[in-house]
């Protein structure tokens, strides 16, 4: 009988939002980046178009990692890492944030003991090391317990959970260094007007019209249209340089999202391409920046959205799975320009599966491990 080695890498498969991913503490993956990256796309079953030899759902949405660990940050309680891992190419990205996936690292700490919890709610604050921003997850904890089950229900997920209220305080320019990176409300590229904006993810905002798009087609209808998808990357491509993003030909950022009136009693409605796949959905940051667009005076937005009076704004923003709601706090007495205070939002998230990942030794022998008996995760797989 054949004998092969692998290693175990402990982690918890979560469900975060509309999300899924195997999320790990910072201290069970090797401490080399390389390494590390080889890890998760041996553990995904990268690269490959099914990823069949991994755990990766073959979808950009369940094709993520979390690496969580405590956090030295003054009022902070854990950093959180987030990676893309990319399905068919050996690449792990950790330029782009996740909202989604956020919404797992409360629990996932609480759980592996990172964060003290509290009776009946226990706040974690999170630092996002993919874009040096803070957010703070509400955790629902009655009796000390992380508590799932709930009546929040969020458009993508079947069924109900226990809600998660998600604030992010500071995401203006988390990537672009500025909320508009070109300095203006909206642009034109290529014929087309733009908003380029980051409040939390790096989007250029695009009237679905303009297209000759309703901005209501279903994402399978968009993602058939190979003409407009190339016409979208090559605004994509300019946009990036605009936006001072460089060459994106190879990255994540900038999303592409559409928007036109609203359908289905709304603000607006929304077809988001993250950034080549039309998400079935809408990303959280990529929400919280869609929204901040629409409460920008002169955006392409204007016309399309009536923006609701007052500094706390809710915004319901349609996809094509349903609505996300937001609140957009923001300061009207500031006279350099819109200044966002605060984006909030609910989320829910599950844990689904707690045990090892196991990686070929091959990849990686987890002798790099600070874990002081790094054997004891290396295991003898029979097979026939
Ligand atoms: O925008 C998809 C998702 C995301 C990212 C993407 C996200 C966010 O839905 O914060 O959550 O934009 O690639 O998980």
């Amino acid at each position: 009988m054949a004998r092969s080695s692998q290693t175990r890498v402990p982690c918890t498969l979560m469900r975060g939002g509309t999300s899924k991913g195997p999320f790990f503490l910072a201290t069970d993956l090797p401490t080399d980046l390389q390494l590390r990256d080889r890890v998760l796309l041996a553990a995904m079953g990268s690269p490959d178009a099914r990823q069949i030899d991994g755990i990766g759902g073959a979808d950009p949405l369940t094709s993520k990692a979390a690496i969580i660990s405590r956090s030295s940050r003054p009022g902070i309680d854990v950093d959180y890492l987030f990676a893309q891992v990319a399905i068919d190419r050996p690449m792990v990205d950790v330029t782009p944030n996740c909202g989604n996936m956020l919404a797992g690292v409360g629990p996932f700490a609480i759980e592996r003991g990172l964060v003290a919890s509290r009776d009946s709610v226990t706040p974690v604050a999170i630092y996002m090391v993919n874009t040096g921003n803070t957010a703070v997850a509400h955790i629902p904890t009655p009796g000390g317990e992380v508590a799932y089950e709930g009546e929040a229900s969020i458009a993508g997920v079947p069924g109900t959970a226990v809600a998660i209220r998600i604030d992010f305080l500071n995401t203006a320019g988390s990537v672009c260094g500025a909320l508009l990176p070109t300095g203006h409300a909206h642009d034109k590229i290529d014929g087309i007007e733009a908003t380029l904006i980051d409040n939390g993810m790096p989007v250029v905002v695009l009237r679905a019209a303009d297209f000759g798009k309703s901005g209501y087609e279903t994402p399978a209808e968009l993602d058939a249209d190979k003409k407009f998808k190339l016409r979208l990357e090559e605004i994509r491509i300019a946009a990036g340089e605009r936006m001072g993003l460089g060459d994106v030909r190879a990255k994540l950022v900038p999303k592409m999202t559409l928007i036109a009136p609203p359908r289905d009693g709304g603000d607006l409605a929304t077809r988001t391409f993250i950034p080549h796949k039309c998400h079935a959905a809408i990303g959280v940051l990529g929400a919280v920046t869609v929204g901040t667009a629409c409460v920008l005076a002169g955006s392409v937005a204007s016309g399309i959205v009536s923006v609701p009076q007052g500094a706390v704004k809710r915004l319901s923003v349609e996809h094509p799975s349903g609505e996300f709601s937001l609140e957009i706090e923001v300061d009207n007495k500031n006279d350099s320009g819109l200044k966002v205070v605060r984006s909030s939002l609910i989320r829910t998230a599950r844990a689904l599966f707690r045990g090892d990942v196991l990686v070929p030794a091959s990849v990686w022998d987890g002798s790099v491990s600070k874990l002081a008996d790094a054997n004891a995760r290396t295991v003898e797989i029979a097979s026939k």
